[in-house]
């Protein structure tokens, strides 16, 4: 018996912006005394959507991701996959999608107790990777990712029912104010803005480059911006940035000649898969957002480095 899935956060139908509170817990965690966060780490994310974490990954694990990024950069077979995403202007490689399917190493970061195992704790129960990316932002020529909420995307266009999904984002360089760091909006996560437009055709082969729909309208940022403000997660390669998935969120360019790179992994709970797209649209590829069936993580230590 087939059943369809509600609407919860509709968004893409209406001619105006509307703004509604979230109905979705942000951590479900209920056994706070065996937390693999102090309260304090806790309670930040709930109040602000993110959470930086220094120092999850040793230099030497950092290092040995970033030869293989390297690898993969020159990599022809990598090159020529769809799972590659250019840069809009200059066809500079910008992303690499589905690397927890095609990269045996990392596939294991993926699977992490330090970082895997903390959000399996948030999201209470079994979770796998929705989506997972290598990030680029190559010096010079990366170019900006405009304010979204990744959820808004999520939902509409994979059809991700409730907000039960956290990004966690491994920096591979250090994140300084001018390589064009993540910057987020603290306690936007709490509100869900619907956004105007219609999803276009095959909108991922341009979004994934340079997102116009499923952007929020300039007076709802405006808004959000003049009460909780702008913070930057910066911090030195090795850091984890993990954020809720309807914390809104962008980038600017980075005319930096170094790059800003880093490993992001999407991890949903198994009781979140997604259903048919709320926007009516084909699903987007299995590349993009895992459809199943899905396999719950097996997190456990990983050990990269004889030394670490
Ligand atoms: O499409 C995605 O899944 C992700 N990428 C972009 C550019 N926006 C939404 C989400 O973060
Ligand atoms: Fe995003």
């Amino acid at each position: 018996m087939s059943s369809v899935q509600a609407d919860l956060y509709p968004s893409r139908q209406h001619n105006h912006p509307r703004w509604q509170e979230r109905l979705d817990p942000i951590t479900y965690g209920k056994d706070t005394h065996n937390a693999p966060l102090s309260a304090e780490q806790l309670s930040r994310f709930e109040r602000d959507g993110f959470l930086v974490l220094e120092n999850v990954f040793s230099i030497e694990e950092v290092t040995l991701f970033k030869q293989e990024l390297e690898r993969m950069r020159h990599d022809p077979e990598v090159l020529q996959s769809p799972t590659a995403i250019r840069e809009p202007d200059s066809g500079a490689l910008r992303s690499v999608f589905a690397i927890h399917r095609s990269n045996p190493l990392f596939a294991r970061v993926a699977r992490d107790e330090r970082t895997a195992g903390l959000i399996r704790h948030l999201l209470d129960g079994d979770i796998y990777v929705h989506q997972s990316r290598l990030n680029l932002k190559p010096g010079f020529k990366g170019k900006e990712f405009y304010w979204h909420s990744d959820f808004e995307t999520w939902h509409t266009e994979d059809g991700l029912p409730r907000m039960r999904t956290i990004s966690c984002s491994v920096l591979l360089t250090d994140n300084h104010p001018w390589n064009g760091p993540l910057m987020l909006i603290p306690g936007s996560h709490r509100h869900y803005i619907s956004c105007i437009g219609k999803t276009p055709e095959n909108h991922y082969a341009k979004s994934l480059r340079r997102q116009e729909f499923g952007i929020p309208d300039d007076d709802s940022l405006a808004r959000l911006v003049e009460r909780y403000g702008i913070t930057q997660a910066t911090g030195m390669a090795g850091s984890v940035v993990l954020f809720d998935c309807n914390t809104l969120h962008g980038s600017n360019s980075n005319i930096a000649p170094s790059p800003r790179s880093n490993l992001f992994f999407v991890y949903n709970h198994v009781d979140n898969r997604p259903t048919a797209p709320f926007d009516g649209m084909p699903p987007r590829p299995e590349f993009v957002a895992e459809r199943g069936p899905v396999e719950p993580l097996q997190i456990s230590p990983q050990q990269y480095c004889e030394s670490s």
